[in-house]
């Protein structure tokens, strides 16, 4: 064998194993992708397992809050028989989701809803505001606030409601009230129109500024619903049941005693009208707890 066989035959000796290498390095590839590919596979069927687990889940987490919301009192006169006195309650108005709300528990046997509260405070609330908000509540319920119209349609719709007001001026700190026997707002396709009788004197000491009111719709400042040629909500800057346009504006802005204005939280006309420093409206069945399932 001359030198150049023996070049020639490692040559192609070399040229083998290259060849042989990248033969493995292929087989190595191939095995490796369907390693891969089955972990994508396995991958994918635990995530369509998870999503399994994630809607079942979805669907336990469903039933309770339906049965906790099924659970829920009404109302403040709900929660009061089942034995509650604090003042923040969840309740579940008929044919509304939960909401928090305040109660009255002491006050002439308690039951109460409190529908509006005013007072001044650090961070008073713009009462001058939508149909949208009075519709769906605003405020804090700690401070002051709008229940919302709707609740107050779903809660006095079927259930004789009664009202009651408390309130002071700033001459005298001392509270005064009012009851009313019956209270009832219609639905948004009636405007919210307000139902209101029976003022009772010998429970009152607040003079009766809303019999007046009575078959008003409710009128805001970006909706003109008053019986008066000008847009009283606009006018005296609340969202109330204004006819011509009031004697009494609960919404109003809370004036200071030497503040003057018809835009103010105000009850009654002169002679007798009062500038007010705070004001609270409360509804409550006319008999405990009515509610049924
Ligand atoms: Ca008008």
């Amino acid at each position: 064998m001359n030198s150049q066989n023996v070049v020639a035959g490692l040559f192609i000796f070399f040229l083998g194993e290259v060849i042989g290498q990248t033969d493995s390095t292929r087989r190595g590839r191939c095995e490796e992708k369907a390693a891969l590919q089955a972990e994508i596979r396995n991958f994918q069927e635990s995530q369509e397992v998870l999503r399994g687990e994630v809607a079942n889940l979805r669907e336990a987490l469903d039933s309770v809050s339906s049965l906790v919301a099924y659970s829920l009192p009404e109302d403040c006169s709900a929660a009061k028989a089942r034995g509650s006195w604090t003042s923040t309650t969840m309740i579940k108005p008929p044919g509304l989701p939960p909401r928090l709300v305040r109660c009255e528990q002491r006050e002439q046997g308690g039951g109460w809803t409190v529908i509006l509260a005013r007072r001044p405070t650090n961070n008073p609330v713009n009462f001058n505001t939508t149909w949208q908000n009075y519709k769906d509540g605003f405020g804090d319920i700690s401070e002051e606030f709008w229940i919302g119209n709707e609740v107050l349609h779903k809660l006095t719709r079927e259930i004789p409601h009664q009202l009651r007001v408390v309130i002071t001026d700033w001459s005298d700190t001392k509270e005064k009230t009012a009851t009313w026997n019956m209270f009832v707002v219609g639905s948004e396709d009636n405007r919210y129109k307000l139902g209101i009788d029976g003022y009772s004197p010998h429970n009152s000491t607040a003079s009766d500024e809303l019999q007046i009111h009575n078959g008003s719709s409710f009128s805001t400042h970006d909706y003109d619903n008053d019986i008066d040629t000008e847009h009283c909500a606009r006018q005296h800057g609340g969202g109330w049941w204004y006819f011509q346009c009031y004697t009494a504006n609960p919404t109003g802005k809370i004036l200071m005693p030497f503040q003057a204005g018809d835009h103010g939280m105000i009850w009654g006309v002169h002679p007798k009208k009062l500038t007010l420093r705070s004001l609270t409206m409360m509804i409550r069945p006319v008999s405990p707890a009515p509610y049924h399932h």
